[in-house]
């Protein structure tokens, strides 16, 4: 595992207040999980409406991004570190697309979520913003370093 050290990544997912809410945690854990990657923050929060907006002030422009604030806030919600090779980008393609309407069958947001305004899940765009997000999310001292026995038969 120390020749792969250096290309481990992390990536923020959080679980959104509608996935929490229809009982979806397990399942999309699962995914990530059985896929290979390992789990090193994980902590159940209601963010106020002025944190969603930090989460997402890329979006400050766009007219869903008042209601997509009061949604993230509305409920408790799963916020997550998960890490391992690639996983910025293929936890992006465990999750699927966007709206649900167009993310493929076989992926979080395509077999569990039907519109884009209840898309259950978010993950980190690419590594800038997994490192932003990771910031804001997390303590640094709320992150685990482990090795856990798996890891030598998936690298
Ligand atoms: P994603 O990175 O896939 O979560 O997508 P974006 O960052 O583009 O959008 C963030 C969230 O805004 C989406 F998860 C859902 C919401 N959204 C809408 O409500 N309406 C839209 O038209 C687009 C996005």
């Amino acid at each position: 595992q120390e020749a792969h050290a250096a290309e481990m990544e992390q990536t923020f997912i959080a679980i959104k207040p509608d996935g929490v809410q229809r009982g979806l945690i397990s399942e999309i854990i699962s995914r990530f999980e059985r896929k290979g990657y390992k789990l090193v923050a994980i902590k159940i929060l209601v963010p106020s409406k002025d944190f969603a907006q930090k989460h997402y002030h890329d979006l400050k422009e766009r007219p869903f991004f008042d209601g997509l604030c009061d949604f993230l806030s509305s409920g408790p919600v799963i916020a997550m570190v998960w890490e391992g090779e690639g996983v910025i980008k293929y936890g992006r393609k465990l999750i699927g697309a966007t709206d649900p309407q167009k993310s493929e069958p076989g992926t979080i947001r395509g077999d569990l979520a039907v519109v884009v305004e209840r898309n259950i899940i978010h993950g980190s765009d690419g590594p800038e913003t997994a490192k932003d997000e990771i910031k804001l999310w997390f303590k640094p001292e709320e992150l685990v370093s482990y090795t856990n026995n798996a890891e030598k038969w998936i690298y």
